[in-house]
C-alpha cells in the first residue's frame, strides 16, 4: 500500500504523480491480493472524466461496481465543470469506500488544446501567473453553485470515509487547478499499466468528459512515440459521451431557447465536445486512421436515458449499500439545486453513466451506426457551431470513422444501474462517515 500523505499546505503537482506512479506499480504488483468480484470479460478501463460532478462521480461507482470493469486509472480534465485538486481528493475518498487504496488518480491540464497552442511561451510550470481556465470553460456559465458543487460533491464528500491517500490543496494556489505538465507524467502511468497487463489482455478508454487528455497521447512532446506505440498496441477502443449527431446540442447559455435568434449563437454542440473541439477532432482522426474503434454516446442516445424518479425514490428511500445510500443523496441534492427541479424529471439525463452503460452492457444499445464524423473548429469559444459533430462522408478529408449510438433503451439502463448500485458484490467496504 503506498500512502501518499500531504501535510503541506502547497503541494507540488509533481508530488500527487510521484504518489500516483508509485500508486500504479502496486497495482501491477501481482503479489497484492483482489478484494474484487470480476468477470472473467472484464474490460480493463482508462477512465477520463472531467472532475467529481454528479454524472462522473456515479460514472466511477457503476465502473466500481460492475463485474465487468477493472478500473486500471482515472483522469481528470481540469478544463471542465469542476477544479483538478478538490476533484483528486474526492475520488480518492470515493475508491477508499470501496476499499480501493490503489487505482491511479491523474491530472490533467486546465487549458484547452486551442489555450495551450495560443500560450506556448507560457507553457511552464514555473509561469503561474496566467489565467488558470480554459476560454472554453470561461465562456459558460458553471451553474448557480458555481464549481463548488462538483468540487464536493454536491456537498456530500465530507460524508465519504477517509482513507490513507489524502490530497488537500489551498483553494486559492494552482494545485487546486492542475497543471498542463502533468498530462507528461499521467501518461507515464498510463503506458506502465499498458506494459504491465498480461499478454492477452486489452485496456479499454472511456471519457465522459472533454478529449484534451486522451488527444495528448498523440503529441510526441507529451508522450513519448514507445510509450503510445506500447499504449496502442493494447489499446481495444475509445468509448465516449460526447456529441450531438442529428439533434441539437445542449450549451443552454448559448442557445437560450426564449431569447431572439439572433442571441442563439451555438444550438449545434454539446459540452463535452465544445469544451475542445480540437482535442475531439484530433483524438477522432487519429484514432479511426489507426482503425481503432469509436464508440460515441451523443445527447442522441442519452435523450432517451433520463433520470428514472423510481432510481432516486429507491435510492434514497431504500439504499441497501452505502453507496446506493450515497447516490441517492447525491440524486436528492442534484434535483434540489436543479435550474428547473419541477421538471427534473424531464430536463435531467443520465448523460455519463449512460456511455459506461453502454460499454459494459452493449444490450441496451438499440440502434449503432457506423457513422462519418467531423468537429467543427471555428475561431475561439464563440465560433459558430464550434464543436458540433457534423457528418461526413467517411473517407473524406478530417473524416472519421465512428461507431455512433443513437437509440439506447432507458428503462434497461436505469434498471441496471438500480441493481448494481443495490448489489452486495463488490460494495462499499466502508459506511458513510455519518452513518453507522
Ligand atoms: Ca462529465
Amino acid at each position: 500500500m503506498v500512502n501518499c500523505y500531504s501535510t503541506l499546505a502547497v503541494v507540488a503537482t509533481a508530488f500527487v504523480m510521484t504518489c500516483a506512479v508509485a500508486s500504479a506499480l502496486v497495482a501491477l504488483n501481482p503479489s497484492v491480493p483482489s478484494t474484487s468480484r470480476r468477470a472473467a470479460t472484464s474490460k480493463n478501463v482508462i477512465y477520463f472524466n472531467d472532475g467529481s460532478n454528479f454524472d462522473d462521480t456515479l460514472s466511477l461507482m457503476l465502473l466500481q461496481k460492475s463485474p465487468y470493469a477493472d478500473i486500471e486509472a482515472t483522469y481528470i480534465a481540469g478544463n471542465g465543470w469542476g477544479n483538478v485538486g478538490p476533484s483528486i481528493r474526492n475520488f480518492y475518498h470515493l475508491l477508499h469506500l470501496f476499499g480501493d487504496e490503489k487505482t491511479p488518480v491523474l491530472a490533467g491540464s486546465y487549458w484547452s488544446l486551442e489555450d495551450e497552442m495560443n500560450a506556448a511561451a507560457d507553457y511552464l510550470p514555473a509561469n503561474k501567473s496566467h489565467n488558470p481556465f480554459s476560454s472554453y470553460r470561461t465562456a459558460v456559465p458553471m451553474g448557480s453553485g458555481g464549481s463548488l458543487y462538483c468540487d464536493t460533491i454536491w456537498g456530500l464528500s465530507t460524508l465519504l470515509p477517509k482513507g490513507s491517500r489524502q490530497y488537500n490543496p489551498m483553494p486559492t494556489t494552482m494545485d487546486a487547478f492542475g497543471d498542463p505538465a502533468s498530462d507528461v507524467q499521467s501518461w507515464k502511468v498510463i503506458a506502465a499499466i499498458a506494459r504491465g497487463l498480461p499478454k492477452n489482455e486489452k485496456l479499454s478508454f472511456i471519457s465522459t468528459g472533454p478529449l484534451t487528455a486522451v488527444s495528448k497521447l498523440f503529441n510526441p512532446a507529451i508522450v513519448s512515440i514507445s510509450d503510445r506505440d506500447a499504449i496502442l498496441a493494447r489499446i481495444e477502443g475509445l468509448y465516449l459521451m460526447g456529441g450531438a449527431v442529428y439533434v441539437d446540442g445542449n450549451l443552454f447559455s448559448m442557445c437560450p431557447r426564449w431569447a431572439p435568434p439572433i442571441n442563439q449563437v451555438n444550438c449545434e454542440a454539446e459540452f463535452n465536445m465544445y469544451e475542445d473541439p480540437h482535442a475531439a477532432q484530433w483524438t477522432f482522426g487519429n484514432f479511426s486512421s489507426r482503425s481503432i474503434p469509436i464508440t460515441m454516446v451523443p445527447l442522441d442516445g442519452t435523450n432517451h436515458v433520463p433520470f428514472p424518479d423510481y432510481l432516486l425514490n429507491e435510492l434514497v428511500n431504500a439504499p441497501n449499500t452505502p453507496e446506493a445510500q450515497f447516490m441517492g443523496l447525491l440524486m436528492a441534492n442534484l434535483k434540489d439545486t436543479w435550474y428547473d427541479p419541477i421538471n427534473f424529471y424531464t430536463t435531467a439525463y443520465l448523460w455519463d453513466p449512460t456511455s459506461i452503460i453502454v460499454m459494459l452492457y452493449p444490450s441496451v444499445v438499440e440502434t449503432k451506426t457506423e457513422t462519418g464524423i467531423k468537429v467543427v473548429i471555428n475561431q475561439g469559444p464563440s465560433g459558430a457551431q464550434q464543436g458540433e459533430t457534423q457528418i461526413c462522408t467517411i473517407g473524406s478529408i478530417g473524416c472519421s470513422k465512428i461507431n455512433v449510438v443513437t437509440e439506447i433503451n432507458g428503462d434497461s439502463v436505469g434498471a441496471i444501474i438500480l441493481s448494481l448500485m443495490q448489489s452486495k458484490i463488490n460494495s462499499a467496504k466502508y459506511p458513510l462517515a455519518i452513518y453507522a
